[in-house]
């Protein structure tokens, strides 16, 4: 990775002024009377979803298991792929539609590189270096080829500001997207603004939490000079995940409220409208998932509890194999079996915070 610099919006993304929430998603109650439907639109074409491992309509159930590197997924056969230490990663990086089993490694020989292996659903294998120890991995898809890239982010530190990283498929160029970023904030990795591009985009906790969404221009370049949060919507304790839940081709922002099981979405328009919808599901220790399981293009609510999947509006789903369940978000809050080193981002009490896997065991 070369270093290049580049501006950074820091001082002033931290020094916007907090707008008021007219839904207010920092409370508790939310009835009906401040919820705005969001109007299903128009879909934008088949998209191979992090979970989507056989192309057909909708996602399947899988989960990756820390301990063996196994991949379970819904109607297929068990594949190894990974092993302890590893990262789970899904996308579709060959381009074919179906989602591919893949892990982030740490480089043994370095210490201070990582490399990406890939188990391409069309057949074969790459294995390639890209980032390092800390960095957390993203599954987009930033240059709209309908291929994944590989790519992270590389959190803030000090003085330094986070920073995207990513090859880009359509011309295997290794690039910093950007520095987009500060310290405390999640990474999300979202088409906001419907271009069928990933855009950088970061969360912010806090007591009326900040979205900073840099959207893709055509160039394959990103609007860094956005000087005010797309959204203010969550929480200091809320969970970001982030996801399409009306199937406008623009991801919407959403945070599930881990004391009361509570999803709050809100239209993923660039800014956000001023209200939203909130759904009760779940429960203090569940893990929520984006997931659509009817192939519908709108994301269903899912809990995951113990290995068992819940949809809304479809109740149980039953259980599969033991492990982490994908699409595996660094935004999932605890560790599921065995222990690891990645770094997981856990939702509590004073804001979210990065632990390892080892820690939460
Ligand atoms: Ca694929
Ligand atoms: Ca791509
Ligand atoms: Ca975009
Ligand atoms: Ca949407």
């Amino acid at each position: 990775m070369n270093q290049a610099r580049k501006s950074f919006r820091s001082s002033r993304m931290l020094g916007a002024a907090l707008t008021i929430l007219a839904a207010s998603c920092a409370s508790s109650s939310g009835g009906a009377d401040e919820q705005q439907i969001i109007n299903p639109l128009t879909s934008t074409g088949a998209r191979a979803a992090p979970s989507d491992f056989n192309g057909g309509a909708g996602s399947e159930r899988a989960v990756w298991n820390p301990s063996s590197g196994v991949w379970t997924v819904e109607n297929a056969a068990d594949v190894q792929w990974g092993q302890a230490g590893d990262i789970p990663v899904a996308g579709d990086f060959d381009g074919d539609g179906k989602a591919d089993r893949a892990v982030v490694r740490p480089d043994p020989r370095t210490v201070s590189s990582s490399v990406w292996w890939v188990l391409k659903s069309g057949g074969g294998v790459t294995n390639v270096p890209w980032g390092a120890a800390g960095d957390i991995p993203i599954s987009g898809d930033f240059d709209g080829d309908r291929r994944t890239d590989p790519a992270i982010y590389r959190p803030a530190s000090g003085q330094t500001p986070g920073q995207w990283w990513a090859i880009l498929s359509s011309d295997n160029s290794q690039r910093l997207l950007g520095n987009w970023g500060g310290l405390g904030d999640v990474p999300i990795a979202g088409d906001f603004n419907g271009d069928g591009k990933t855009d950088l985009a970061v969360y912010r906790p806090a007591a009326q939490s900040q979205w900073w969404v840099a959207p893709s221009n055509p160039d394959n370049t990103f609007n860094t000079s956005v000087s005010s949060p797309a959204a203010i919507w969550g929480n200091s304790t809320d969970w970001p995940i982030a996801g399409d839940f009306d199937n406008d081709g623009r991801t919407d922002f959403a945070v599930w409220r881990p004391e009361s099981g509570q999803w709050w979405v809100i239209n993923g328009q660039l800014p956000a409208p001023s209200g939203g919808v909130v759904a009760q599901w779940g429960s203090p220790g569940d893990i929520p998932i984006a997931f659509d399981v009817d192939g519908d293009g709108k994301i269903d609510p899912t809990i995951w509890r113990n290995g068992d999947w819940w949809v809304y509006g479809r109740g149980y789903l039953g259980s599969i194999g033991g492990g982490i369940p994908l699409p595996y978000q660094a935004t999932n809050p605890r560790a599921i079996g065995a222990c690891t080193n990645d770094p997981v981002i856990i939702g509590g009490r004073g804001g979210l915070r990065t632990q390892s896997l080892c820690e939460l065991n």
